[in-house]
C-alpha cells in the first residue's frame, strides 16, 4: 500500500487547524502525498471534488469554518472522495462536540481518527479530554465499535495501542512511541496520512488502508526515536525524515498488528 501511495501521489485537501498546518503539509509530502490547504467557502467544493481525499480537522473551530467544512464534505460525497474527520478536542467543550455531531450528521464521513477521549465524547461515553489531550479508562474497542456502527464509518482510535474497526473487522496496532505525544500535531498529521492512504483504495478497503497507515506511522516513529532521542524537537523533525524513508518492506516486517 505504501508503494502504491507513492505512485499515485494523491491530492489531499486538508481543512485543518492553524497549529499544525505546516507540519501536516511536510509530513504528507514526505510520505508521498500532495497536500493542499483550502478553506474559503468559494473554493472548497471545487477542491474537494478534485482531491483524492478530504481531511476535516476541527482543532481551531469557528462557525464559519464549520459551514465551509460541510460544503466541502457534501461536495466530496458527491464526487466519491473519502472524508476523514479528526474531532480534535471533542468533549472538551460543547461547541466542539456539537460541531462534530453536525458534520457526522450532514456529511457521509468515511473515517474518524481521534484519541480515545475524543471518540468517547462523540458516542456519549465517559472519557477525559483536557484541551486537545484525551484518554479513556474504559473499553477502547467498545467505544470504537459504537462510533463505527452509529455513523457507518471506520473508527481509528489512537493511543498507546491503536484500534481500527468498521464495526465488524477489528485491527489493533501497537507500534509507535510515547514521544509522539510530546510533539504537537502528530495526531493531526496521522489524520492526513490516513486520508492519503484512503485516497488510493476503494471504500471496502478503508479499514485495511487505515490499519496500514497507522502501522507505517508507528514504525516511522520507532525508527525516528532510534536515530534521534536527544529531545522532542529534533525527534519531531526526525519523524518527518522517517515518514519519507520508511519502506513498505520495513512496515511489513516491523508492524505489530493483530486482527
Ligand atoms: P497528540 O498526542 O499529538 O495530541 P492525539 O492525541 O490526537 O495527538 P494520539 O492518540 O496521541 O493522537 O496518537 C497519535 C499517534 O501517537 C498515533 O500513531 C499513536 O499510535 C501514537 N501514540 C500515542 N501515544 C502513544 C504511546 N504511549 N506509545 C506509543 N505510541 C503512541
Ligand atoms: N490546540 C488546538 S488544535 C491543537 C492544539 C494544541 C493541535 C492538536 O494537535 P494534536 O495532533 O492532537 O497534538
Ligand atoms: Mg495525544
Ligand atoms: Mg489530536
Amino acid at each position: 500500500m505504501l508503494n502504491n501511495l507513492k505512485e499515485v501521489n494523491p491530492l489531499v485537501h486538508c481543512m485543518t487547524n492553524m497549529v499544525v498546518t505546516t507540519y501536516t503539509a511536510n509530513g504528507l509530502l514526505a510520505i508521498g502525498a500532495s497536500p493542499v490547504m483550502a478553506y474559503a467557502k468559494e473554493e472548497v467544493e471545487d477542491m474537494a471534488t478534485a482531491a483524492g481525499a478530504l481531511l476535516l480537522n476541527i482543532g481551531t473551530p469557528s462557525v464559519e469554518l464549520t459551514e465551509a467544512m460541510i460544503l466541502a464534505g457534501k461536495a466530496a460525497n458527491k464526487a466519491g472522495t473519502p472524508v476523514i474527520l479528526d474531532p480534535v478536542g471533542a468533549g472538551a467543550t460543547t461547541f466542539r462536540t456539537d460541531i462534530c455531531h453536525r458534520i457526522l450528521e450532514e456529511v457521509d464521513v468515511s473515517i474518524v481518527r481521534g484519541n480515545a477521549g475524543e471518540v468517547a465524547a462523540l458516542v456519549g461515553m465517559d472519557g477525559v479530554v483536557k484541551g486537545v489531550d484525551g484518554s479513556l479508562d474504559g473499553d477502547k474497542l467498545l467505544v470504537a465499535k459504537k462510533l463505527a456502527n452509529a455513523y457507518t464509518c471506520v473508527a481509528v482510535v489512537t493511543g498507546e495501542v491503536d484500534i481500527i474497526t468498521d464495526g465488524e473487522k477489528v485491527y489493533s496496532v501497537s507500534n509507535g512511541h510515547s514521544w509522539l505525544t510530546k510533539v504537537v500535531g502528530t495526531g493531526c498529521l496521522l489524520g492526513g496520512v490516513v486520508a492519503a492512504f484512503a485516497a488510493t483504495v476503494k471504500p471496502d478497503q478503508y479499514v485495511e488502508a487505515s490499519a496500514f497507515a497507522v502501522s507505517s506511522y508507528g514504525v516511522a516513529a520507532e525508527k525516528a526515536f532510534e536515530q534521534s532521542n536527544k529531545g522532542f524537537g529534533s525527534f519531531g523533525q526526525a519523524f518527518i525524515d522517517q515518514l519519507g524513508i520508511v519502506t513498505e518492506e520495513e512496515v511489513l516486517k516491523l508492524r505489530k498488528v493483530e486482527s
